[in-house]
């Protein structure tokens, strides 16, 4: 298709909404074409008007943070930073405290102007990311071919937008593959990119502990130089490794940059078999159950020793041992030194698979935890089984992890922290856990939660579903774990996490099922299927899956 010189605006707004990664949908009956944005806004109206064309020459103007971050995505998907200063029509990037709710946007969008304000600075970022997912690449002087000039442009639209739910989370597991400090960032951009704004870090388990502590070294020292694996078993194990305080506090600062705050998660009192590396004191003999064996027979690895590195992929042997006060003082020397070095609200106790521990003891422990960290000035976050105990701070969040439809006991849990005066963090396993395989995909993965998970079964849900008598005011919010049994490089945790981190980031950012013409499964996969080439500029080694209509350029 060649590019006509005084073609009316009716043809302009067809061709880009054709060339501009446009997604058809249905609106009032009628089917029309917008502008492909994930998570979904809360409204946005394509312009009548031709689109403003992005070139070196584009002057930004306003605050330098999100400009630099609108260079930054520019760069990476045009191979040019716009001007400071340039001739041309401008792109204005401005905070207009009081505008919106906290973190929300509006963008404006002509053939003369962009214009991005944000309530706050994380309004503006996230105005930012939207914009950079509407850059669109046009071939001047017709078709796609290698070597011609390409044209790039935002199609004319309004955009106003603001999330859901405050909590929009993304957890890696780091302690059964260790996971270093680069893959860390890169997966913060990527979260922050999708508008997601906790980083959940499940840092330790019984494969082992990453996190240094000053009050109790030998943790580090002792229990982190293996991982699921070993080192060596078939090319499946990683070394292992740790991140130093120094390495922690850059993670919680990187992420501030992109508005995202850490949450850190030390797994008690059960997956704690590599606290038992370095104090023995604390912990119990592992119990092997049958179910363990069958793990054992199915997945390969030894059974668990105490004092020997554990490798393998069992659940539910371990614990602390929760009568004896000793532990209790490691808890709060532990969560003590977490809090001083985590400037976000909340710090994670685990509180999961604790099928060693008896129920009482389990319930005076989770009770305990988490009046540690409430004292600490913190909220402590569990795992949903923590709701079964009396006596939990009252300001515990929950975090479920029960299928789509739960079952009987697992709602009761759940809901406990809201009658408690808590809320939940909504993380369904057979829909938003990563780890899970995908269909036809790549053997990375498990499939215990009604695996293989379709990027169909990850997208169609609604939070208010979930867990019976709770509604929004109950959910704090929405997260997606990626579990790491089986994931050992970036580009794994890619693989496993894209696209199906965008389903989750829809859920929690976007409106509700049935409130909205644009949360739809057909609209979602043609617009995820349309951040294809934005994906590949950032680096982003998503899943092809044939789920989707990915746009090629
Ligand atoms: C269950 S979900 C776990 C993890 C495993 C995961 C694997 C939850 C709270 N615990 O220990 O890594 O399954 O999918």
């Amino acid at each position: 298709m060649k590019r006509r010189r005084g073609r009316t605006a009716a043809a302009a707004l067809l061709a880009a909404s054709l060339l501009a990664g446009c997604a058809p949908v249905a609106q009032n009956g009628d089917t029309v074409s917008l502008p492909a944005v994930v998570p979904a806004p809360a409204s946005i109206e394509a312009g009548s008007g031709a689109p403003f064309r992005l070139t070196p020459d584009t002057t930004v103007t306003g605050e330098a943070d999100a400009a630099a971050t609108l260079a930054a995505i520019v760069e990476a998907r045009a191979g040019f930073t716009p001007a400071k200063g340039g001739r041309e029509s401008g792109i204005d990037l401005r905070i207009v405290p009081g505008s919106g709710a906290p973190e929300s946007y509006r963008i404006a969008v002509d053939e003369a102007s962009v214009v991005v304000t944000g309530a706050d600075a994380a309004g503006l970022f996230y105005g930012v990311q939207t914009l950079g997912q509407l850059i669109a690449r046009n071939s001047a002087g017709g078709g796609q071919q290698e070597g011609e000039d390409a044209e790039w442009t935002v199609p004319a639209v309004t955009i106003e937008d603001a999330p859901r739910f405050a909590y929009r989370g993304a957890m890696l597991d780091v302690a059964r593959h260790f996971h270093p400090l680069e893959t860390v960032k890169g997966y913060i951009d990527r979260a922050a990119s999708l508008k997601l704004n906790a980083l959940h870090l499940h840092l330790t388990d019984d494969q082992g502990w990453r996190i240094q502590l000053d009050s109790r070294p030998e943790l580090t020292e002792r229990a982190s130089g293996t991982s699921v694996g070993g080192d060596s078993t078939e090319g499946q194990g990683t070394p292992g490794g740790f991140f130093t305080k120094a390495g922690y506090r850059e993670i919680v600062e990187y992420a501030a940059s992109r508005h995202m705050i850490v949450v850190p998660e030390i797994d008690m009192p059960g997956h704690t078999h590599a606290v038992g590396l370095a104090y023995p004191e604390l912990a119990e003999e592992p119990t092997i159950s049958d179910h363990m064996r069958e793990i054992i027979r199915d997945y390969g690895g030894e059974e668990p020793r105490p004092g020997v590195p554990y490798e393998g992929m069992a659940v539910g042997f371990s614990s602390l041992k929760t009568r004896d006060e000793a532990t209790y003082d490691f808890v709060a020397d532990v969560f003590g030194e977490l809090a001083a070095m985590t400037p976000g609200p909340y710090l994670h106790f685990g509180g999961d698979e604790s099928l060693s521990t008896t129920d009482e003891d389990f319930a005076v422990f989770v009770a305990r935890a988490s009046e540690i960290i409430a004292d600490l000035g913190k909220t402590p976050v569990a795992w949903h089984e923590a709701g079964a105990a009396a006596g939990l701070a009252d300001t515990t969040i929950g975090q479920y992890w029960g299928y789509l439809t739960a079952q009987e006991g697992v709602s009761a849990r759940a809901r406990a922290f809201v009658d408690n005066g808590g809320q939940l963090i909504l993380s369904p396993a057979d829909a938003i856990y990563l780890d899970m395989k995908y269909p036809n995909g790549p053997e990375l993965g498990l499939t215990w939660a009604n695996g293989p998970t379709s990027i169909e079964r990850a997208y169609t849900w609604e939070p208010s579903d979930i867990v019976d008598g709770i509604d929004d005011s109950g959910i704090l919010g929405v997260e997606a774990p990626l579990w790491t049994e089986t994931i050992r490089t970036a580009a794994d945790i890619d693989t496993m996490a894209f696209p199906r981190a965008a389903a989750a980031a829809e859920a929690a950012w976007s409106p509700a099922t049935g409130a909205s013409d644009l949360r739809t499964w057909a609209s979602f996969r043609e617009r995820v299927g349309a951040l294809g080439p934005l994906w590949t500029s950032m680096g982003i080694g998503f899943h092809p899956s044939d789920e989707i209509p990915w746009v090629t350029e």
